[in-house]
């Protein structure tokens, strides 16, 4: 059996990390042995930025200025104790047709099939509306009742003000209260206790 913990317990501070495997087809998909989360969002929102502040590193993951960076799913294992997979952006125009599809196909079959998934956290560029395809992402893992939590991410980029309008914007967009969101940035840290709690109420097994 799995022992209690919860995400806070490792995350956003120093843990071991230790990337597992990239995976191309379902058939590679690591054993589901320990709880999951994966991080979803269009190319170049933030997605692997995000995942190194929340494990304390600057490159383990590899972030690009170039959208399109990450291709596959990739395994990272923290404490022994819970994966982080860090999603392929969909959403970048540049990518053939062809691949596209199959990225969708990939990532859907494995959304829809991993039973130690515990939360997706979909995350956009605050600075911008919401994209039909994160609107897409969001209505479709309602309707497969699969546990959702929205990061509003690039809050650095933003005032104070800017900030609370455009987060109430996106908050109508994807019909999302309060609490099924974060406000955060992977340049500052800001939102990262939010991050974590909201993580906790799906990882929390004790
Ligand atoms: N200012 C600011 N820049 C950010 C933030 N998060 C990411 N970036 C920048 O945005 C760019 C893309 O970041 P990535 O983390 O590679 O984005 P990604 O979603 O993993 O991209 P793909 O793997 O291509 O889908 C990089 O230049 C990052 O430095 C943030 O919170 N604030
Ligand atoms: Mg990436």
């Amino acid at each position: 059996m799995t022992p209690p913990f919860s995400a806070s317990a490792f995350l956003g501070k120093s843990c071991r990390v230790e990337f597992v495997t990239s995976v191309f087809n379902t058939s590679q998909l690591p054993v589901p042995d320990y709880p999951e989360i994966a991080f979803a969002g269009r190319s170049n929102v933030g997605k692997s930025s995000l995942i190194n502040k929340l494990i304390n590193r600057r490159g383990l993951v590899k972030v690009s200025a170039q959208p399109g960076k990450t291709q596959s799913l990739n395994f990272f294992l923290v404490e022994e104790s819970m994966y982080l997979v860090d999603l392929p952006g969909y959403g970048f125009a540049k990518v053939p047709r062809k691949v596209k599809n199959d990225w969708q196909g990939l990532i859907t079959s494995y959304l829809e099939k991993r039973e130690n998934l515990r939360c997706i956290v979909v995350i956009v560029d605050m600075r911008h509306n919401a994209k039909d395809q994160d609107l897409e992402l969001v209505a479709w893992l309602r309707m497969m009742e699969l546990p959702l939590l929205l990061v509003y991410t690039k809050a650095d980029k933003l005032s104070g003000n800017q900030r609370g309008k455009l987060a109430a914007a996106l908050d109508r967009e994807f019909g999302a209260t309060r609490a099924e969101r974060v406000i955060f940035s992977a340049k500052t840290g800001e939102g990262m206790e939010d991050l974590l709690a909201g993580l906790d109420r799906y990882l929390d097994i004790s």
